[in-house]
């Protein structure tokens, strides 16, 4: 008997959970494992919660038969198995439930978690919770749809096998499941390159009109809101716009200006090796990460490139 079954066989009713605002690692985790354990018991009664279901991964639950978004009136389980979370209070609505059921068991992988439940699987050098969670089920029950499911969470939460996390086991037990015959390829473009056509036509605008300054190594582009009203485009189809920008060649930093009003923009910096975008972004009243930062600032387009690109020069001057 798997790990997994082991952990389940003497409860009645499992509710199965994972953090909140759940990724791909998170939603494909608590779907193998539902999908796994009824097949082993169908007579037992299950509850997956997730807060909600991103659309991108809406097709793993295409029934919509193993997700419950909503726990009022739901009975105590005696087992709750939190999946893909590093501590009770990310688990949102169900927090409640873990705290009143007679077993609790945590399989993750976030180097941040104290094995806060009875039993826990914790393996902080696994790409993913997907990965952990292969280990504790028998090879030979993977079908196609959990194997579907595990794939999904290991290419989200690997970043198409391209983080650090990556091992040799998470190409191994990736090619164990492809070898279940999932259209592995398919998966890629649906959760990770899928554009409709108007954030298409809205990338190819913006990078026509971006510029370079300081011999190649910054790269601006602003979206304002003509091109916003002449595309028909929402505020999230501008995401991945900044990537584009960043992986242009020679290029350490990239800036995309959105227009949110009368010269105001919403500013998005990222930088790939040496500048510190968060020390300019919070000069501007903003914040974020040393490699991805934002802010909001007035005037015209130009007058804000070149009060950026003056902080950039800095930095360089003093870094170099
Ligand atoms: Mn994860």
């Amino acid at each position: 008997m798997s790990v997994l079954e082991n952990i389940v066989k003497k409860s009645r009713h499992i509710m199965i959970a994972g953090h909140i605002r759940p990724d791909g690692d998170c939603v494909g985790a608590c779907t193998a494992a539902y999908l796994y354990l009824k097949k082993k018991f169908p007579e037992k009664k299950f509850t997956v919660y997730l807060e909600t279901l991103p659309e991108v991964f809406a097709f793993l639950d295409e029934e919509n038969t193993i997700f419950s978004h909503e726990l009022s009136g739901v009975a105590e389980p005696d087992l709750f198995l939190a999946l893909d979370c590093g501590s009770p209070d990310r688990l949102g609505a169900a927090e409640a439930y873990f705290r009143q059921a007679e077993k609790t068991v945590c399989i993750d992988h976030h180097i941040s978690n104290h094995a806060y439940a009875a039993e826990n699987y914790i393996e902080p050098k696994a790409s993913s919770t997907c990965e952990v969670l292969y280990g504790l089920m028998a090879e030979a029950e993977i079908d196609k749809e959990i194997a579907r499911a595990l794939y999904i969470g290991i290419i989200f939460d690997s970043g198409l096998f391209h983080h650090s996390n990556t091992s040799r086991r998470t190409m191994e037990i990736a090619g164990k499941l492809m070898e279940t015959g999932i259209p592995f390829w398919d998966y890629i473009d649906k959760c990770f390159h899928e554009r409709t056509y108007t954030q298409t036509q809205l990338l190819g605008r913006t990078l026509l009109g971006s510029m370079r300054v300081m011999d190649g190594k910054v790269i601006v582009a602003a979206i304002t809101r003509r091109m916003m009203e002449f595309y028909g485009a929402k505020t999230e189809d501008i995401e991945g716009i900044i990537d584009q920008l960043r992986i242009t060649k020679g290029v350490e930093v990239a800036i995309l200006l959105h227009e949110t009003g009368e010269q105001t923009y919403k500013v998005s910096m990222r930088s790939n090796e040496y500048v510190d975008v968060r020390k300019i972004a919070a000069y501007f009243g903003g914040g974020g990460h040393i490699r991805a930062a934002g802010c909001n600032m007035q005037g015209s387009v130009h007058d804000v490139f070149n009060n950026l690109t003056e902080h950039i020069e800095m930095q360089m001057h003093t870094e170099k």
